[in-house]
């Protein structure tokens, strides 16, 4: 059972009674128009419709999580808890559609389908690779029955919406369920109190924190059905409530109505909007606390849902439970499991650390220094007064481990610290979360290795054993099947039956299709009609580099390579027509990679807009890349750029999304892009550029991005015309700050790999132009793919770190 409650008498009425004959659906359709939205087919509006139909749904689905809770209760299993701030679930309609196998239904039955079902809205609750990733993982959790709740927080505003406005971003708040959400089902009664501020006095020889400020986290929760298993997982979601007493009296009775509620406001704000930067630390309180709030409601529901079925017995805390924090945004957790067991429950600290430890996992998914978190003593010391003296307490007996197994080794002790001294003192959070978990692991098999040799290189020397490597995976549910209906009904008419989606190593047995003409036909008539939908040429080829802008990823790099293109046309080359297409956000404060959205779209300007350019090449630049606007841009897509200095990016899982819908990769060797070129083979992947050795000593070295510019003449046009005013109708300003980036610092080394890129792309062309060889290579890219479903990542977590068996639910 979920909610802690003790189990109800069976009054011995069967809920499957909903049905799933074509009446049966229409029936509840009309049931829930009648008696939730108060109104008539006649007279629904597309919203009522909408709502109804996800009702309609939805119950199918609370049946189903019925019985699954059935199934805990009576397994009392291992559990997995995964904490995460973000979560990017993408549109809930079709995919819970899918899932109950009620997609024919529902289009017969409601009269409008497309417009009804373009009105739901996808909860966009984080930031990009993470947030997705953590979605995958609970898709695939649920598909392979494993017990696991995923907690995370309900913000009122997700990422911001991207506008362009003359070809800038501008930011819209994202109130994404302004509208209501029908898939939330909230739960009041499981409200936690948790503190802020405060002071800490000795009772009795034991601390205890008396905080000075107290807000409510209500919970509610999203279902996360299993595809082809009756399992419904779900995902607990905390919203900040102002606690009761919150309401200044004092000030009201003076008339001082506005201010008598700012307590309720400030407390509210906790869940207010998601913070939309996505590598680097801005270290501001509010996001502390969100972190906060996540760990100590998340935290007291793990402990409630563990003392209901295990009676509080401490000794079996570990042994059934296993917490994993995604990143350092949940790491908390750790002193704060500290806090409950030692000042709440009383046990002695050596018991506490033994149970906290053996609890949790930390999955790392940067390598960039700027992205890991530090957070100001001072700040912790005044929001969290007792965390910072366990803090300190789990630093001083840490640091006594570590002088013990290399004496005198006292540069080693200042690296390894949890606290940082200079330039002020802070709280690493990375080291926290490594000493105060049972494994540690990365993303990519290169990102894990990595991790190991530099970032956390004086850890993996201490516990060699800690450090693990789980690559990512996406599920292939939503990024195949919903996504690229027409390419899944042919993948399942040649493997026979449609148990790839559900074991995608079968993928494997399309390879010797790879050779047949009559297939590779449909699978280019695939691609064509899917350019179609999206809105681009269709016999274009359709490359595409889309994800977070951020300088390391170089966008930059596929521009300099565009601009080429463009100067190449204008003199007369009649290159392979190519549509290249753009997508992505930047954090709203991080100018440097706004001003490269904006000088795309002023090359998009000029090149979409020159009629002798036209047969060629097209820049597209569709705005708000999501989850839905991703789910139509990787069917379209022939080329995959996956062109980040070596190094850099952790993973990448656009990079498996797009391989698995056929797109050919051109790549560097950084994150998982390794491992895709090891299972697709050298011959289907574009290489090039510098690994991540080469890069590391060229920018240790004096590296000088004019060299470059003044021996390559093409690159030398390139740059030239963002500094000219060609794209600027002759400003020659309008982009200095990336000219002068490119040539004074050229921090990613975009004008060292540029060439290798060129020759690359030079290749892609050849094969192009021999459609049934292109064809060939993205049909062996799908089928060698297998590997990158976050079933199998899933599988290895569970193996390797987690240990969960699967509980079956009854049908
Ligand atoms: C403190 C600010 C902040 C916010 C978010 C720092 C770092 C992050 C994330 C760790 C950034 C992120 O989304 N990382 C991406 O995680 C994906 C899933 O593992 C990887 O595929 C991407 O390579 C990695 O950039």
């Amino acid at each position: 059972m979920e909610t802690g409650k003790s189990p109800r008498h069976d009054p011995g009425v069967d809920l499957r009674a909903l049905g799933n004959t074509p009446q049966d659906f229409a029936r509840d359709l009309l049931s829930n128009l009648y008696y939730e939205r108060g109104t008539t087919v006649e007279s629904a509006s597309a919203q009522d419709m909408y709502d109804s139909l996800a009702r309609t749904v939805r119950d199918r689905l609370a049946e189903r999580r019925a019985r699954t809770a059935a199934a805990h209760y009576q397994a009392n299993p291992r559990w997995l808890y995964y904490l995460s701030a973000e979560y990017m679930l993408g549109r809930q309609l079709e995919q819970n559609l899918l899932y109950t196998g009620t997609t024919d239904l529902a289009r017969e039955a409601v009269p409008d389908f497309d417009t009804t079902a373009a009105q739901d809205v996808e909860p966009g609750l984080g930031n990009g690779g993470l947030g997705r990733l953590a979605a995958c993982l609970l898709d695939s959790l649920a598909t392979m029955d494993l017990p696991a709740v995923g907690y995370g927080i309900r913000y009122d505003l997700g990422i911001f919406k991207q506008d362009l406005d003359a070809g800038g971003q501008v930011e819209r708040p994202d109130d994404w369920a302004f509208q209501g959400n029908p898939w939330e089902f909230p739960a009041p009664d499981d409200n936690q109190v948790v503190g802020f501020y405060g002071k800490v006095t000795s009772v009795d020889g034991r601390r205890e924190w008396e905080p000075a400020e107290t807000v409510l986290g209500e919970p509610s929760h999203m279902l996360v059905p299993g595809y082809g298993t009756d399992t419904v997982n779900i995902v607990r979601l905390w919203r900040a409530r102002a606690a009761q007493g919150s309401f200044d009296l004092t000030r009201f009775a003076h008339g001082q109505y506005a201010e008598a509620v700012a307590d309720v406001v400030r407390s509210e704000n906790i869940s207010k909007v998601l913070y939309p930067d996505d590598s680097t630390d801005l270290g501001r309180e509010l996001r502390l606390k969100q972190q906060y709030f996540l760990v100590s409601c998340s935290l007291r529901d793990i402990i409630r849902r563990f003392s209901f079925r295990n009676d509080g017995n401490w000794d079996e805390f570990a042994a059934k439970t296993t917490i994993q924090l995604n990143d350092t945004h949940p790491v908390l957790a750790i002193p704060e499991l500290m806090r409950l067991l030692v000042d709440e429950y009383e046990l002695d600290w050596d018991r506490a650390w033994r149970i906290t430890h053996d609890t949790f996992g930390y999955t790392c998914h940067t390598l960039l220094p700027e992205a890991l978190e530090t957070w100001p003593v001072a700040t912790i010391e005044n929001l969290l007064p007792r965390h910072l003296e366990i803090i300190y307490e789990i630093n001083a007996r840490f640091l006594a481990e570590v002088s013990e197994r290399f004496p005198g080794d006292v540069a080693r002790i200042q690296r390894m610290s949890l606290v940082q001294e200079e330039p002020e003192r802070r709280i690493r959070m990375a080291n926290l979360a490594v000493v105060g978990s049972r494994a540690v692991n990365g993303v990519a098999a290169l990102h894990s290795q990595l991790l190991a040799e530099t970032t956390l290189r004086d850890f993996a020397e201490l516990w060699p054993g800690r450090f693990h490597n789980v690559t990512n995976g996406v599920t292939p549910r939503r990024f195949v099947k919903i996504a690229n209906p027409a390419l899944s009904d042919l993948i399942s008419s040649a493997l026979g039956s449609d148990a790839w989606l559900r074991d995608l190593s079968l993928l494997q047995g399309l390879e010797p299709f790879a050779a047949d003409d009559a297939f590779r036909a449909r699978w280019r008539e695939i691609k064509r009609a899917n350019k179609l939908t999206l809105g681009v040429a269709p016999d274009f080829l359709t490359d595409v580099i889309v994800k977070r802008f951020h300088e390391y990823k170089r966008q930059l790099l596929k521009l300099l390579h565009t601009i080429t293109l463009y100067q190449r046309i204008r003199a007369g080359e009649t290159p392979a027509p190519r549509t290249v297409v753009f997508a992505g956000k930047a954090a709203p404060g991080y100018w440097a990679v706004k001003d490269v959205i904006r000088l795309i779209n002023a090359v998009a300007a000029t090149v979409n807009n020159d009629p002798a350019v036209a047969p060629y090449l097209k820049v597209f630049f569709p705005a708000n890349y999501n989850v839905t606007l991703g789910q139509r841009i990787y069917p379209a897509a022939d080329l995959s750029e996956q062109i980040s200095l070596a190094g850099k990016e952790a993973s990448g899982t656009g990079n498996m999304k797009l391989a698995l819908n056929g797109a050919v990769t051109i790549g560097t060797l950084d994150g998982a892009n390794v491992e895709i070129r090891d299972r697709v083979g050298a011959d289907n992947f574009f290489l090039f550029g510098l690994d991540a050795a080469e890069a590391a000593t060229l920018r240790s070295s004096d590296y000088r991005p004019r060299d470059y510019y003044e021996r390559d003449d093409e690159l030398r046009a390139a740059v030239d015309a963002i500094g000219d005013g060609t794209f600027a109708g002759g400003d020659r300003q309008a982009f200095g700050g990336v000219l002068a980036s490119l040539l004074d610092r050229d921090e990613y080394l975009t004008l060292a790999d540029f060439r290798s890129y060129l020759d690359a792309q030079a290749e892609v062309e050849k094969v192009w132009l021999d459609a049934e060889a292109w064809t060939a290579k993205s049909i062996l890219n799908t089928a060698r793919s297998g590997y990158f479903s976050s079933d199998r990542t899933i599988a290895d977590y569970t193996r390797t770190i987690w240990g969960l068996d699967p509980v079956r639910v009854n049908p």
